[in-house]
């Protein structure tokens, strides 16, 4: 297979980098003075201004040649019409079918099942399973061991299994039942089961145990001690009403002592980190509501049809992907920040992390072959305005180049006073003193009586490139849309960077030496065999211990 920057497209952006990189925003909007109306696509109520980019109007015609050239449409159709594209683990990718609507048949072919089967038959047989549950316990009609009403909610599960329905249980708060507490257990640190179950009770406590394997070390623990905490004051047979689980390991669920009738399943060709629309999302619609969640796939489906199915030129994962690209691969950028302006989706980069860093984090392509390119960006960020108060310095005054997304909503969810004019005019005011910056003629004019000394750090350079995302409101549908955006965004990054978006063999590593390391921290007289430094802080943490 051709190497990525061998491609005549690539060496085109190359070219054109070498030839625009030096532009300013400034000069590009004095030289297009319309582009902020017409750098734009509008897809499932997100509206994208990306004109505050550091683009002409050649260049996204130019990245949309190399996604042709990288067979994006054929990538696309392989994902949503069931193909093994997890080729190291040889599995479908399909969490598009999790959204799918009923009626809708996507074909897979898993290795546990003989025969091929409709993916979205069994995704709606568990939502189904998933909405009369979650009326039961939300209505009071499902009874802890001593006839008490549920009043919390412990999800039990870490990464892919905690991220994504935390995130979205967060962003969806506001349409939650709030006698309904719903918390989220993940660190193997006791400290955090210790401090969730604080003042709740047992009798009115449900856990979701939620693991994909059922054997992640750190659930596990979670769930162990979460059990003896109930057994301890409600005894063993109050289990069954006070546990059940999602995931696709029905053995070891039922040899944890879950009653299977009380597992909600999901299959091998839902990731980890795509999973917060099936099962693992049983906390999200015991929160928010099955009519909540289900609108919440709505618009992650409605997002996915787009995706499929509009010109790249006008494609919303597909224009945000290519201008990530340009920044990763032609500008220099190594970092991308997520900066919404909602304090609902304060867990939203945190989500964004996992889903992008683990699908794209990779240094060998398709091939086998090491990459002779930059892959998978740094994603970080916080919401505005808070982010303005810390990091937004070295975003505006500092030496590297961060592309930022800002997200954004023209109503809020809790309309006091003038909070939100005030959150979104700053909002409004950062794209565009990042794009335009102050020069240095200029300070004197914002900053009165600024002595000549002063005014090189008081000026601000400018041409800080951003996406604006503007929404009506931070509804389930267009929370759905939002997020199903992000994950096609990354698969198209995927393709264009020719590696395997949806392995993860990075973690392995961690949990094979950490399992040696336990045994060692519990022996009696270990022999340690590591390095110097690892010996010698192992030996420090026993003596102190
Ligand atoms: C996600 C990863 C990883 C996974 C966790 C939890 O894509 O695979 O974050 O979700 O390790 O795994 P289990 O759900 O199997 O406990």
């Amino acid at each position: 297979m051709t190497k990525r920057i061998e491609l005549p497209q690539w060496k085109a952006l190359a070219s054109h980098s070498e030839a625009i990189g030096g532009l300013h925003l400034r000069q590009l909007f004095f030289a297009d003075p319309e582009r902020g109306g017409r750098m734009v696509a509008e897809a499932c109520g997100l509206y994208l201004d990306y004109s505050k980019n550091r683009i002409t109007a050649e260049t996204l015609p130019l990245l949309v040649d190399l996604a042709d050239a990288c067979g994006l449409q054929q990538a696309i159709e392989a994902m949503f019409t069931g193909d093994h594209i997890n080729q190291t683990e040889d599995r479908a990718v399909l969490h598009v079918a999790l959204r799918a609507a009923r009626e809708a048949v996507i074909k897979v072919k898993a290795s546990d099942e003989k025969k091929s089967y409709n993916a979205v038959k069994r995704v709606w047989q568990v939502l189904d399973e998933m909405v009369k549950f979650a009326n039961k316990v939300r209505s009071g009609k499902w009874l802890g061991a001593t006839g008490q009403r549920i009043r919390n909610v412990v999800n039990v599960g870490i990464g892919g299994s905690d991220l994504g329905p935390k995130m979205a249980y967060e962003a969806l708060k506001c349409y939650s039942q709030r006698d309904l507490r719903i918390e989220f257990v993940s660190n193997v640190d006791g400290t955090h089961m210790a401090e969730t179950l604080q003042g709740m009770d047992p009798a009115e406590t449900l856990f979701i145990i939620c693991s994909k394997t059922f054997t992640t070390q750190e659930t596990m623990t979670n769930a162990e001690t979460a059990r003896d905490w109930l057994v301890d004051v409600l005894g063993k047979d109050a289990v069954p009403k006070h546990f059940v689980a999602v995931s696709t390991a029905a053995k070891e669920v039922e040899a944890f002592g879950i009653d299977t009738a009380n597992m909600f399943g999901f299959w091998e060709w839902v990731g980890g980190r795509y999973s917060m629309w099936s099962a693992v999302g049983l906390a999200t619609m015991l929160g928010i509501g099955p009519e909540n969640f289900l609108a919440m796939l709505e618009g992650g489906r409605a997002m996915d049809d787009h995706f499929r199915t509009a010109p790249f030129a006008q494609n919303l994962p597909v224009i945000m992907a290519l201008l990530g690209v340009w920044y990763n691969n032609f500008l220099g950028a190594d970092s991308h920040a997520i900066l919404p302006y909602d304090q609902y989706l304060h867990r939203f980069a945190a989500h964004l992390q996992q889903v992008d860093m683990e699908s794209n984090g990779k240094s060998v392509d398709k091939d086998g072959h090491r990459v002779a390119w930059q892959t998978g960006p740094v994603i970080w960020g916080e919401p505005g305005t808070n982010g303005q108060h810390a990091f937004y310095q070295l975003i505006h005054q500092g030496t590297k180049l961060i592309p930022a997304d800002f997200i954004g909503f023209c109503k809020s969810q809790n309309p006091l006073g003038d909070h939100h004019a005030k959150l979104m005019a700053n909002f409004f005011a950062q794209t565009e003193a990042l794009a335009f910056g102050l020069p240095e003629e200029k300070v004197n004019e914002v900053f009165k009586g600024t002595p000549a000394e002063l005014v090189p750090h008081k000026a601000f350079e400018g041409n800080r490139p951003t996406n604006t995302l503007l929404a009506t409101k931070l509804d389930p549908y267009t929370m759905g849309a939002l997020m199903a955006l992000y994950e096609n965004k990354i698969f198209v990054q995927g393709v264009i960077w020719n590696v395997f978006s949806f392995d993860q063999w990075g973690v392995q590593l961690g949990k094979v030496l950490a399992s040696q390391v336990l045994k060692e921290l519990k022996a009696e007289a270990p022999d340690l065999k590591h390095d110097s430094s690892t010996n010698t802080l192992i030996q420090r943490f026993r003596q102190m211990a």
